[in-house]
C-alpha cells in the first residue's frame, strides 16, 4: 500500500521474509541488520524460538529483495565464558556496522541480569569473534558510525531511565571497548508521534549534508504502543550536533503484517543500505513477525530533517 505522499515506497512483494522461509523451526523473523557485501546483500535477522527466546539467522540476496535463508542459525547464545552468562535468555536486534574494513555486530544480550549490548566482529560473515560486552544493563540499540571521528569510534545508544523519557545518546571510544564522554542528543517530544521513547535504528550512513540516522519512536495509545520510524541528521565533523530531526515520521504500521502479529503495530528497523543511485533500502520488522523492505530517496530524507525539523530536545 503506497500513496503519493509516502516518503518510503514499500516493496510490492512485502513481506520479504517470514518464518515459512526458514529451514529450522522459528516463530518469527524480524528486526534484521542488513549490509551489502561482495555484490550481495546479507541479512542477519532475529527469530523467536518456540520458547520465546531469540537467535539470529542469516539470509542472502542478489538484489536486496529476494532472500534465501542459510540452513543453520548465524548466532546463538554463547555456550561458555562471560558471554554465556549474559546471553542466556537470547540474542536480539543485531545491527551490522560497517566500520573501517570490518563488520562490527552489535546485539542485545538478554539474561537474568537484564539486557546489555554485546560487540562481535566478522570479516567474512562466517567466522564471528566476540569482542566485549560494551554496556551495562538497561542500555540497548547500539549503532556505530562507519568511520572514526577525530580519532575515536562513535556510537549512538539508548539508556533506560525512569526520570526522562528514553532518549538517544552519543558516546565515544578509543578502542571499541571503553566508551565515555556520553551525552544525550535527541529526546522524545511531548505530544508528538515519538513522545514515549526513541532509540537508534539503522547504523548511520554518510550523506553530503550529514550522517543520516533512521531511528524508531513510540507513541502510547489506549490500545497499546505504536512503533514508527523517523529520520535525523547529524553533523559530519561533530555528530553530537544534530542538524535536524524530521518532524513527521517516515514510516508507520499500515500493512496487515505490520498491524497484526507477535506484537501489533510495530515497524522497527535495525538496517538500511545506502545505494550509489541516491536511494536507500530501509529494512524493518513488521509486528515483530516478518521482514519488510522499502526504498526512499536519500535527498528526501535529508530535506525532511533540514526543512521541517522539530527541536532535537
Ligand atoms: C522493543 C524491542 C524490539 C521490538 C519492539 C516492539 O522494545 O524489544 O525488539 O521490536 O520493542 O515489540
Amino acid at each position: 500500500m503506497n500513496t503519493i505522499n509516502d516518503i518510503v515506497t514499500r516493496y510490492q512483494k512485502n513481506p520479504i521474509l517470514t518464518r515459512e522461509d526458514v529451514p529450522y523451526p522459528v516463530a518469527t523473523v524480524h528486526n534484521a541488520g542488513v549490509v551489502k557485501y561482495k555484490n550481495r546483500y546479507i541479512m542477519l535477522f532475529r527469530a523467536h524460538l518456540k520458547n520465546g527466546r531469540s537467535i539470529i539467522g542469516r539470509a542472502d540476496s542478489p538484489d536486496g529483495f529476494k532472500f534465501k535463508v542459510l540452513p543453520k542459525p548465524f548466532l546463538t547464545p554463547a555456550s561458555y565464558g562471560i558471554f554465556a552468562e549474559y546471553e542466556a535468555f537470547g540474542v536480539e536486534d543485531l545491527r551490522i556496522n560497517p566500520v573501517e574494513d570490518s563488520y562490527l555486530l552489535t546485539y542485545s544480550a538478554y539474561s537474568c541480569h537484564g539486557v546489555r549490548i554485546a560487540l562481535a566482529r566478522t570479516d567474512d560473515f562466517k567466522k564471528i569473534e566476540r569482542i566485549a560486552l560494551i554496556t551495562q544493563a538497561d542500555l540497548r540499540n547500539v549503532v556505530i558510525f562507519p568511520e572514526k571521528i577525530k580519532g575515536r569510534y562513535v556510537r549512538l545508544d539508548r539508556p533506560h531511565s525512569e526520570i526522562s523519557p528514553w532518549s538517544i545518546w552519543i558516546s565515544y571510544s578509543p578502542d571499541l571497548i571503553y566508551w565515555g564522554d556520553s551525552q544525550v542528543v535527541i529526546k522524545p517530544l511531548p505530544y508528538h508521534w515519538d513522545e514515549m521513547k526513541i532509540g537508534p535504528g539503522a547504523p548511520p550512513f554518510k550523506t553530503e549534508k550529514g550522517w543520516l540516522h533512521i531511528y524508531h519512536g513510540v507513541f502510547k495509545t489506549m490500545s497499546g504502543s505504536v512503533y514508527r520510524l523517523g529520520a535525523a541528521l547529524h553533523d559530519l565533523a561533530d555528530p553530537a550536533r544534530v542538524l535536524g530531526v524530521s518532524d513527521q515520521w517516515i514510516l508507520q504500521p499500515e500493512e496487515v503484517w505490520e498491524q497484526t502479529g507477535y506484537v501489533p503495530n510495530v515497524v522497527f528497523t535495525c538496517g538500511a543500505v545506502a545505494e550509489d543511485d541516491g536511494t536507500v533500502k530501509i529494512y524493518w520488522g513488521g509486528a515483530d513477525t516478518v521482514m519488510c523492505v522499502g526504498t526512499a530517496k536519500i535527498c528526501d530524507l535529508v530535506s525532511l530533517c533540514l526543512e521541517s525539523s522539530r527541536p532535537p530536545m
